[in-house]
């Protein structure tokens, strides 16, 4: 099986690191793959370390408009490092799994939730476990038909921890997500799809080609409003109705003030006085 990461002509790198690959092409996507495929990309602790450090690269730098996430070779993620994770931290003691655990869940949820730049996971293969929160807290979702999912943590003796079983709240129904909690049975790209734990479901040939795709159109929006928007829905989720509107109005009122291009005049300019496009089916045109 060929890798998910194939750093075209035109694609550099964003930085250096021993388990993660990153780097951005010229239409803005940048791809971060998870880069232990011998251990079909399992997270240990170097590279959670890493991740926070990859983020930060992509964060900052001004060619990325759009994070791609996915692993190479045959696995997005196979979890949590069962021995260099679990089994050396523990026994490295208490003090060493509370770090431990603050550096995994500091780059796939914390950050990645509210990456300020759009998100999506590419998940090219193996998906188990600890893997699921950063896919969850990407933006958006595309699998290969025949990737495989499982909540293995029952398998070998413990149930999902950190927020596995919450980011699973809050894309899938509770019947999917207690039947494959309780059972740890697996289930494919298609089937992830079906219970919308994913966008989409592709033909593996077609994975990459899709994602890229969907990245390019992200990358060709207004990157303020964009932030503003999924800001604003991952946030309000959790408000009660009154603070969600004080809220999502200031957010509005926010993106304007901050939008360098002054995305709203243009667009109202564009359909009110140009009538040169009708905003309900398509974008203004971008400067
Ligand atoms: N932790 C540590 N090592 C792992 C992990 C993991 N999660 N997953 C795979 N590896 C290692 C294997 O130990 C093996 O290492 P070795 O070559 O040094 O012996 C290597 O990766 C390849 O693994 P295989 O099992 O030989 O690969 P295969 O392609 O046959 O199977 C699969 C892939 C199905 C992903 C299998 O490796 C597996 O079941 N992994 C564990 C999945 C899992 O339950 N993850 C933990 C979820 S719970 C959590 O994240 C909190
Ligand atoms: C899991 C993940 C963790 C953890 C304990 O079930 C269990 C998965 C991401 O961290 O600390």
């Amino acid at each position: 099986m060929t890798s998910m990461h194939e750093t075209g002509p035109e694609s550099q790198p964003l930085g250096e690191w021993t388990t993660v690959l990153a780097d951005v092409d010229s239409s803005g996507v940048a791809v971060v793959t998870l880069n232990r495929p011998e251990k079909r990309n399992a997270m240990n602790p170097r590279l959670n370390e890493e991740m926070a450090d990859v983020l930060d690269a992509v964060e900052s730098d001004e060619r990325a408009r759009v994070l791609v996430l996915t692993g190479a070779g045959d696995a997005f993620s196979a979890g949590m490092d069962l021995k260099e994770y679990f089994r050396e931290v523990d026994a490295a003691g208490p003090v060493a799994r509370v770090r431990s655990r603050r550096t995994s869940n500091e780059w796939q949820y914390r950050r990645l939730m509210f990456f300020p730049k759009p998100t999506v996971a590419m998940v090219n293969g193996w998906c188990f476990g600890g893997a699921f929160t950063p896919l969850v807290a990407c933006d958006l979702a595309i699998a290969a038909e025949d990737a495989v999912f499982g909540l293995s943590e029952v398998n070998w003796g413990i149930p999902p921890g950190s927020v596995v079983s919450r980011a699973l709240a809050e894309t899938i129904p509770a019947r999917d997500a207690l039947f494959y909690i309780m059972t740890g049975t697996t289930f494919t790209g298609t089937e992830a799809a079906a219970m919308r734990l994913v966008n989409e479901a592709v033909p593996r040939e077609r994975l990459r080609e899709r994602t890229h795709d969907l990245a390019v159109r992200l990358a060709g929006m207004n990157p303020v409003v964009l932030d503003a928007a999924k800001t604003g829905f991952k946030r309000a989720r959790s408000m009660d109705w009154e603070v969600a509107e004080e809220y999502l109005y200031a957010k509005l009122d926010q993106s304007i003030a901050n939008d360098p291009e002054h995305g709203r005049d243009e667009g109202m300019r564009q359909f009110l006085d140009d009538k040169s496009f009708r905003p309900g089916l398509g974008a203004y045109r971008r400067g």
